[in-house]
């Protein structure tokens, strides 16, 4: 019997999972979750992000990742779990952020004191007190930068699964090497949030992993390599401070005698750590082609993999590397969870008369229409942020509740057309996936049939997961994924939520007339609202 640990530093939160494997018996054994805000006061986050005056920026301190996972490690350790049985550990993190280390940690990562807290012995090591993360939008200049100097945003496209997007990697990198040379010259590695929090596991650099690399706009999708010309246009010497790429399946190390002697833990073997959405891949047990998955998290994402790399022409998406050695595709959203609470806060709502608010409207809102740019988004592209809304009046509730709920599930939608997947299924995943009546609106809207999964936590699930695979291959056997996943993604066939063919009809014509509030709002499309008062009409 042995035990397998999937850890995931998301935006607001850690979380755990160990999932028991003995043969054919198969279980989750501990289950644990830390919200940053409320564990850690004393760094002052928000949602787990630092304030700022400006809305396009977005950072969050380092040093809280490093207190959440010891005391993650605390609560493990009084589990009462036989921890001597832990075989492996592996991680997911929230894509893209960076994390950057001057020259001192490379010898200090091996040598921690195991009588004082991790935190105060990384505070030292970094070169910048903060961590950029995938909410920033900061970066538009530097993303143009870097598109012009490698060719076009085709050509970054094709080499690195995206055209240059204002949360990747490369963007923030350009950005802090220009704002602040001096302490750009002073770093001497720069890690993702996955590669920063596996290396202090293994007290030593431990390599990026293709799922997390290809969210940089610096890894050549084709070789799982730092693309040369994407590296030298982003920032001088960046080269030598990027980790290597590894397979995802890579055991990087064991824990290191930190962790082993301050919380009792084994030398167990660490495998490589990704990005939350190529662990949530595996967690929702998409390990085939043919389906999609969507996460309604602080991030809504939409995703599915892909056995060929179908680039994403209309620069919406991104093509990213799957745990399975595959790919998939990706588009994001970041109004999401912020932009429901939002809506559930203004009306003093709960979740249950939110709910009710859904069930009491009718599909397509009498032709209202919100698009929910409560902060700058994503997809498509908004930098000044601010909510839209047609034909709706900002002080209904119900109305409101259904259209932001309507306007997420129609942009998931139409904005990931460019996969060309046939979706008859879709795995729902993430917090709000518990909520049966959203998942209704995302039923009809996408015409398919959506599952909820036995487990909520789909990214420590397949951190977990990705554990369990790297240790049993460690010795160069072979095992299928669908072996590893067996027994834990499982959809819940029982309440499955089937599309209604009046709803789903409303919805294909409404999908339309969303297409071209979106585009009016962004300023290349005319006035829509007499297709609005057609929609309505035909309702009445
Ligand atoms: C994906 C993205 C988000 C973060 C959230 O590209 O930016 O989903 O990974 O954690």
């Amino acid at each position: 019997m042995s035990f397998y640990l999937g850890l995931d530093s998301s935006t607001q939160s850690l979380s755990a999972i160990v999932l028991e494997v003995d043969g054919d018996l198969r279980r989750v054994a501990f289950e644990s979750a830390i919200a940053f805000d409320e564990a850690f006061p004393q760094y002052g986050t928000r949602h787990g992000v630092l304030p700022s005056g400006d809305p396009t920026t977005a950072a969050s301190p380092p040093l809280m990742w490093v207190d959440a996972l010891e005391v993650m490690m605390t609560r493990l350790q009084r589990s009462g779990l036989d921890l001597r049985r832990l075989s492996a550990i592996s991680g997911s993190a929230q894509q893209h952020g960076s994390v950057y280390l001057n020259a001192r940690a490379t010898a200090a990562f091996g040598s921690f004191d195991p009588g004082r807290p991790l935190a105060e012995q990384i505070r030292p090591l970094l070169s910048r007190d903060v961590a950029p993360i995938w909410m920033d939008s900061s970066t538009s200049v530097e993303c143009a930068e870097i598109e012009n100097a490698v060719g076009g945003d085709q050509a970054l496209a094709q080499r690195t699964g995206s055209r240059a997007f204002e949360r990747f990697t490369a963007a923030q990198i350009r950005k802090f090497s220009k704002r602040e040379p001096s302490a750009y010259a002073a770093t001497d590695r720069i890690h993702l949030v996955s590669s920063f929090l596996a290396s202090l596991l293994v007290g030593r650099h431990a390599p990026m992993d293709p799922g997390d690399g290809s969210g940089t706009n610096l890894m050549d999708l084709a070789s799982c390599e730092w693309w040369p010309p994407a590296v030298g246009s982003t920032a001088p010497g960046l080269a030598a401070k990027l980790p290597p790429i590894a397979r995802a399946s890579t055991v990087v190390g064991t824990l290191s005698e930190y962790w082993q002697r301050r919380f009792g833990l084994p030398a167990a073997n660490v495998v490589a750590w990704s990005g939350d959405n190529p662990c949530s891949l595996v967690g929702v047990g998409l390990v085939r082609e043919g389906r999609l998955a969507i996460s309604l998290g602080t991030s809504d994402t939409v995703f599915g993999l892909m056995r060929e790399p179908r680039v994403d022409r209309t620069g919406t998406g991104h093509v990213f590397g799957a745990p399975t050695g595959d790919y998939m595709g990706l588009t994001c959203f970041k109004n999401g969870s912020l932009a429901r609470e939002q809506i559930r806060d203004e009306f003093g709502l709960s979740w249950s008369t939110f709910s009710e608010s859904l069930r009491r409207t009718p599909a397509g809102n009498g032709g209202r229409i919100m698009l929910p740019w409560f902060e700058p988004e994503i997809t498509p592209t908004v930098l000044t942020p601010g909510v839209r809304r047609y034909g709706l009046d900002p002080g209904d509730a119900d109305g409101n509740v259904r259209a932001v709920v309507e306007g997420q599930q129609m942009a998931m939608a139409l904005h990931s057309r460019w996969m060309q997947v046939t979706v008859d299924s879709i795995h729902a995943t993430g917090g709000a996936a518990a909520n049966r009546d959203i998942l209704q609106v995302m039923a009809d809207v996408f015409g398919a049939v959506v599952y909820q999964l036995p487990v909520g936590n789909s990214a420590a699930l397949g951190a977990a997961l990705r554990a369990f695979h790297g240790s049993a291959t460690a010795d160069g056997a072979a095992i299928a994924w669908d072996d590893i996943v067996r027994g834990f993604v499982e959809p819940l066939a029982q309440g499955a939520l089937s599309p209604d063919p009046v709803r789903r009809a409303t919805y294909q014509e409404l999908i339309d007339v969303y297409a071209a509030c979106e585009a009016h709002a962004l300023g290349h499309g005319p006035d829509p609202s007499t297709r609005l008062a057609e929609f309505a009409s035909a309702r009445d």
